[in-house]
């Protein structure tokens, strides 16, 4: 994906999660954070979803996002193999709009922690950013980056106004 080790790893139940978690690695490029993403199924592949998750941590990855659809199991299963803050992302499922992506990845049990977005597009965005404030933590030059960004996006707001006088 990049030249430095991966901070991040966007990972997705199937190909056709892509679409959707596309918008994560936008950010994660527009902020420069090194990253990765791949394709690893909790129900197609697992074997592969346990050894990502349990090697992610010692690999240097900081931040995992999963995104997956229908009975999303993917970010669950990986917040139970990890130490590492996971990131669900909710996709919007043919059957059922997503509902069922999100509340499969939303109501995990106590002790097993996954920070869940929205459903679809907006979860994925919002996904790349609350990586990139959780390594601004510890990395100034994000931290600076973070801020611009948000002054930008308010004054692109404002730019824009309801084309009235
Ligand atoms: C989930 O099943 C994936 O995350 C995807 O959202 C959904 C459908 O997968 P495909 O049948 O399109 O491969 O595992």
């Amino acid at each position: 994906m990049n030249d430095k080790s991966p901070l991040v790893g966007v990972i997705m139940g199937s190909t056709s999660d892509w679409e959707t978690m596309q918008n994560a690695v936008e950010v994660l490029k527009e902020f420069g954070v090194p990253h990765e993403a791949r394709v690893v199924s909790a129900h197609r592949t697992p074997e592969d979803m346990f050894d990502y998750a349990r090697e992610a941590e010692a690999r240097g990855l900081e931040v995992i996002i999963a995104g997956a659809g229908g009975a999303a199991h993917l970010p669950g299963m990986v917040a139970s193999l990890t130490v590492l803050p996971v990131l669900g992302v909710p996709v919007q499922s043919r059957a059922l709009s997503g509902l069922d992506s999100l509340l499969s990845i939303a109501q995990m049990p106590g002790g097993v922690p996954v920070g869940t977005l929205a459903i679809g597009t907006s979860g994925a965005k919002n996904a790349g950013l609350l990586a990139v404030r959780i390594l601004a933590n510890k990395q100034p030059t994000l931290r600076e980056q973070l801020h611009t960004y948000r002054e930008a996006q308010a004054e692109s707001v404002r730019a824009k106004g309801l084309g009235e006088s």
